[in-house]
């Protein structure tokens, strides 16, 4: 990773891409773009999340008698809004909206992709000041152009996926995403409102010293997740250990971080929650596509990720993700019996 002193902006490095491709539409720098401009607004909101009432719940009513909108349905209109009103989304599926949004107009119905979104992950972390997150994915869709989008549009493996990425409201807010060419990461200068680019061609450490769970429900996995977290805390001569547990309870920072410095990330099936807790289409695919191109590895314990053909829009998994050594180590270990 190269961190780049040369000030492009997200929409530069977008159209800069192009270059590289003279069939390209352009419809997915547009999509980009889009989803730049509602994290724009939602990093607002977010950043006086401690000066207003918005962290109230829906449906109250604030100071001014005005209607409050908790932050992450705040943050699920602003994507929606501005990716209906674009012109590269036939549809959205959501973490906030039961079903799918079909947009339905001319201009839509000939868009390509679809969009799947979790507008604000980790949201129990906001009135604590603790790093939350946007997760995105974008597929193209298999239905034909020209009329609506459909749900088998979003129900494809996430193999198929066309770029993902997510933003971090963190000390600094910044979105990162990928496509097959690669990862790369755009920070935003407050001083002049953009993303500009800040870390180039992102590479997962192949090994590290990071490892991320929920210790609290150890006893609810199984043997094999057990003895491997046994295992990160011991020091042995093939793994380096023992590691650092590092764990924020908001996925986008916690992957981020083990993104950038070397670390895996798991969150695993528990007694509780037989299914994992993670929702595959958006939040386990964005970050398995994401970390894949950066050059690691994701699984839910069994399978690649990327390759589960989803059934439901909102079904769960387990979810294991990180630096390509460690994650060997896991699969290693899931495998025994
Ligand atoms: P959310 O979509 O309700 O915000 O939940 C997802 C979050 C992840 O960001 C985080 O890694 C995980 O839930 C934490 O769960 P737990 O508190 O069970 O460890
Ligand atoms: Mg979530």
């Amino acid at each position: 990773m190269n961190v780049n002193r040369k000030v492009l902006t997200l929409d530069e490095f977008t159209i800069q891409q192009l270059r590289n491709f003279p069939h390209a539409t352009g419809e997915l720098s547009n999509l980009l773009r889009d989803i730049g401009l509602a994290a724009k607004r939602v990093n607002v909101e977010v950043n006086k999340a401690g000066l207003v009432d918005i962290l109230g719940d829906a449906g109250t009513i604030n100071v001014q008698g005005e209607d409050v909108k908790k932050l992450d349905i705040f943050a699920n209109n602003q994507f929606v809004g501005v990716l209906r009103h674009g012109i590269s989304c036939a549809g959205i599926a959501s973490e906030e909206l039961d079903d799918v949004v079909v947009f339905d107009d001319e201009v839509s119905n000939n868009s390509k992709y679809v969009c799947l979104f979790d507008p604000l992950d980790g949201s129990g972390n906001i009135d604590v000041n603790i790093s939350i997150g946007t997760i995105f994915c974008v597929y193209r869709r298999i239905s034909e152009k020209g009329g609506p989008c459909t749900k088998e549009d979003f129900l494809q493996a996430g193999i198929n996926q066309v770029a993902a990425g997510y933003i971090i409201y963190g000390s600094s807010t910044m979105m990162v995403y990928a496509t097959r060419r690669g990862v790369n990461g755009f920070t935003l200068d407050p001083s002049i409102g953009e993303f500009t680019l800040s870390h180039t061609d992102i590479k997962c450490p192949e090994n590290g010293k990071i490892y991320s769970v929920n210790h609290g429900n150890f006893f609810q996995y199984n043997d094999n997740v057990k003895k491997y977290i046994d295992g990160c805390q011991k020091k042995n001569k093939t793994n380096g250990g023992p590691y650092t547990q590092r764990y924020i309870g908001s996925m986008v920072a916690d992957v981020h971080r083990n993104l950038l410095k070397g670390g895996i990330f798991m969150y695993p099936t528990t007694t509780d929650k037989p299914n994992g807790k993670l929702r595959l289409l958006y939040e386990c695919n964005p970050f398995a596509f994401i970390v894949e191109v950066a050059g690691g590895k994701a699984t839910n314990g069994k399978e690649r990720i990327l390759d589960i053909k989803p059934t439901e829009l909102h079904q769960r998994s387990a979810f294991f993700v990180g630096s390509k050594n460690m994650m060997e180590e896991l699969e290693n270990a899931c495998h025994e019996n």
